[in-house]
Parts: C-alpha cells; structure tokens; sequence
C-alpha cells in the first residue's frame, strides 16, 4: 500500500513553509519529496497568477496574448492573497505558442504576479517502498519502524524500517542475534520462527549432543542457572527480542526490524531481573563461543567489571549497549557496560516519538554513540502476549536489530564497517547535538543504503617490473597441512 504521507514528487520549486524563501538554493526537500533535474510539464498551459485588481476572467491577457482560460484555481479562503481579484488561472495557450517561451513572456507582463509552469507529479509506486515490503503486521503502535505523526508524534521521528526493508528484510539464515537479558519466550508465536536453532544439539535428551558444555542448549544458554532453557520468565529480554526481529509479515503482533533473522537466547538474569559478574560473562562466553555476530545488551549499572569488560573485549561480536535511565551525563559518571572503552560496543541512549531525547535516558557527548527509539515501544512479551515498555533497554535492540540488517545484507562487514554504517547512515538532527555523538539518531535505510568508500586501490604500476629485479622472497617452507581439529 502506498503511504500517502511520503509520496515521490518531481518538479516542485515551490517553497515549502519549512523551507521559506532565500537566495540560497532550497534545501534539499523532506523525505520523499525528490526534485528531478528536468520537471517535466504540461504543454501548452500556464499557471498564471494576476496581480490584484485584474479581471476575474483574465480577459486582459487574452486580448493581449490569444491565450484561454481554462480553469479559476484560486485557491480559497480568507488570506489577503485571494482578495480583489487576485486570481489563479490554468491558461490554455493558442496553438503554436511556445510553453516556456510564453511563460518568460508572461512572467514579465506588469499585470502578472508570476506565471509559471504545470509542472507533472508522480505519485511513484514508493520507488523505496514498494507495496510487498510493507508487512501486514506493520501497525501504528511501531512508531519507531514507521512515524506517520501517529499519537501526536513527530512525522518520520522513526528509523526508516519500510525504506530499509525495500533493500533487506533480514534472512533466518543470517548472522546470530544474541538477546543478552532475562531470556526469550522462544515459544512466542511471534518469536518461534525467528529463534537461533544449536544445529548440534538433539531438544530434550539430557545429552550434550554438540559438547559445548550446556546439556539441551538449542535456542541459548540460561548462563545465571547454567542451563539450557533460557526462558524468560520475567518479560523483558522477550520484549527486546520482538524489536530486535519480532516474526514480519505473518498476518499477527509485530514485526521487529528484522523481519526474518537468527535470535539466540542468553539468559543472564534471575526471573526477578538479578545477577552477577559471572553469569554475566558466562552468558556472553557463550555468546562468543557459540558464533554470535551481534550482541544486545539492555541492562547495566553498578561497579566496572574488568571481568565483564575482558569478556566482550575477546568477543568478536559488535555489542549494543544501553546507555541507562537515569537521564544523567555518562560523560561525567560513566554508566557500565556502555561506558566501557571497546572498540567493539555501540552505546545507546532514547528518544521519543518526536526525536526528543526520552527524560530518562542517559546520554552524553562523547560516551553515547547513537539515539534509537526507546519510549513506548511496542513488542512480545511472554505467553504470546504484547506490551508497552519504555527505556534505553528498548532503544538498544533497535540498534541491535539495524546491526543485524547491516551484518545480513553485507555478510563480510566488519564491526567497523557496521558501526560506520550506523552511525554515518544516522540521521544527524540538531536537537541531538551534544546528548550523543555527532547527534545521530538510528535510520536503517540510512544505514543500508550508505555507499561505503572502497578501499584505497592498490598503486600497481602498469609496467611490467624490470626483467632483473630479483624474484620475490618467498619463506621456503613446506606448508604442511593444515591440522584438522579433532571434532569436539
Ligand atoms: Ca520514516
Ligand atoms: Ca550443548
Ligand atoms: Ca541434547
Ligand atoms: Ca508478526
């Protein structure tokens, strides 16, 4: 279905109100609204607006230039512009008469106040959104996928899912998600199809099939228990997860950013949302160990943990982080895990349906690297059931899930690469500006649609080296091969 608020427009010089009149070229317009470089237009007509006092019918003009009246568009209302005569017509010109010429000509008659062309305007089929990439569980209450101004908010305060989603949904054969948190209701019907499978774990045979330690681990690791049933019994990871890639398009709840994708459950809290240092490393071990390609961790406070701190440095993952809730300055009292110097973790904070940064959110300058949406986010909670949660908690999976898009559609992405498309592809807003660096605030389609820049080209020179130049030194060692590691 088209969205009739983002409608693909071409040819519009007109100023908009948010764009008032300068010298300056025009801005380029708000989203959607592209201006192409040759507007095409009607043939043989004018837009012409007369000068108050004249005629109500144009008649002058006709007299003057041959042209007709075709049609009174002035527009109406009270404003002084539409006083006295003042009048909009659409003129037909005479046969043979040359469109831009006549409209040089008429801008330049003393009784005209412009003339201009009838410029055409497509309604594109959403060139970026095209109708099959709007999922049929993409609902209103997802304000941060997709703003229209819904519920008194701020049209497009949102991270461009419908436009992203034109480019990649996310795929259940992509990199791994892990939901560092209370565990997921992996049986969620919104969640099921998109949680992480162990390929080497047989469901509910007390063994160990994969020898990885955890005994039945098949959608994740219950690291505060040391099982393998990170059910969540508290609500919060689940609510996360449907943000992260709640199932898209399957006719009920939500979708998450990702529509499709690989959920891995860790659980590192109690049912009553408490825990220590070491399930938290043992969650995020086992993260590490078992391939996770993006980490979301909604949670922190308390004491810095060298211990926490090793484990997701030796993590190859890229890390979300929430920034926290006590709407404070991590800049000045740092907020742990998101404070951590890594060159691995992303630090979120929150903002609102109207990009304001959430009260509650922490932010900071130079230790907060990106805002997401995280006040009345909408998503699972368990027992197949949804729910309203609020929170950097509920931003950091919309990063997580933008990372996921990211790692799915450019699977040789770097943590680099990927942070680098989050936060160049972000929209950079002012009120933003100083509260998180470079004031960005997440956009996916921003994100996917980033032209990185190659990398610098090799300065091979053309010629053939000299004939004398000796051969390249080669290390004479025998490549045995390579060692196989016994099966674990
Ligand atoms: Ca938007
Ligand atoms: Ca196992
Ligand atoms: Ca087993
Ligand atoms: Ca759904």
């Amino acid at each position: 279905m088209i969205n009739p608020l983002n409608p693909q427009v071409n040819g519009s010089k007109v100023p908009t109100r948010s764009t008032a009149p300068t010298k300056k070229e025009a801005a380029p317009p708000a989203d959607g609204f592209v201006k192409s470089a040759k507007p095409a237009f009607e043939e043989g007509q004018l837009l012409v607006r007369l000068r108050e006092g004249m005629g109500l019918e144009g008649g002058s003009l006709t007299d003057t230039y041959g042209t007709t009246v075709n049609e009174d568009l002035t527009p109406p209302g009270e404003g002084p512009r539409v006083s006295d005569g003042s009048k909009l017509l659409l003129l037909d010109l005479k046969d043979g008469q040359d469109t831009r010429a006549m409209q040089r000509l008429l801008s330049l008659d003393p009784r005209v106040e412009y003339a201009e062309l009838n410029y055409q305007y497509t309604l594109k089929d959403q060139g970026t959104i095209p109708d099959q990439s709007l999922p049929n569980d993409l609902q209103p209450s997802l304000w941060g996928l997709n703003n229209t101004g819904q519920n008194g908010g701020k049209v497009d305060a949102d991270i461009d899912a419908p436009e992203a989603w034109a480019l990649h949904k996310g795929s259940r054969n992509g990199p791994v998600i892990a939901v560092i948190d209370t565990g997921i209701d992996y049986r969620h019907p919104d969640l099921k199809d998109n949680m992480w499978t162990n390929p080497g774990e047989i469901a509910g045979n007390g063994i160990d099939d994969d020898g990885n330690g955890v005994i039945d681990d098949v959608h994740g690791f219950n690291a505060f228990e040391n099982s393998g049933d990170p059910m969540d019994g508290h609500s919060h990871g689940t609510h996360c997860a449907g943000s992260i890639a709640g199932v898209g398009n399957n006719g009920q709840g939500v979708t998450g950013v990702n529509q499709e994708a690989s959920l891995m459950a860790v659980k590192i809290f109690s049912n009553s949302g408490s825990t220590n240092a070491a399930a938290i490393v043992r969650g995020i071990n086992y993260a590490t160990k078992m391939g996770a390609r993006i980490t979301s961790n909604s949670w922190g406070g308390g004491a810095a943990s060298q211990a926490i701190f090793d484990a997701f440095n030796t993590s190859p993952a890229l890390h979300m982080m929430a920034a926290g809730n006590d709407g404070t300055d991590n800049d000045k009292s740092p907020h742990y895990p998101s404070s951590y110097d890594l060159p691995n973790n992303v630090a979120v904070a929150a903002s609102d349906r109207n990009d304001n940064r959430a009260g509650f959110s922490c932010y900071g300058d130079k230790s907060v690297d990106i805002a997401a949406p995280g006040k009345d986010i909408f998503s699972t909670t368990p027992g197949g059931k949804y729910g309203n949660k609020s929170g950097t908690s509920m931003a950091t999976p919309h990063v997580a899930g933008v990372a996921g898009l990211i790692a799915s559609m450019y699977p040789e992405a770097s943590n680099d690469d990927i942070k680098k498309r989050l936060y160049d592809g972000a929209d950079k807003l002012p009120n933003w500006q100083g509260v998180v660096d470079g004031g960005r605030r997440l956009n996916a389609y921003g994100s996917l649609a980033l032209q990185l820049e190659a990398p610098p080209a090799q300065q091979t020179p053309p010629q053939q080296p000299p004939a004398q130049q000796p051969p390249a030194q080669q290390p004479p060692v025998e490549q045995p091969p390579a060692q196989q590691p016994p099966a674990a």
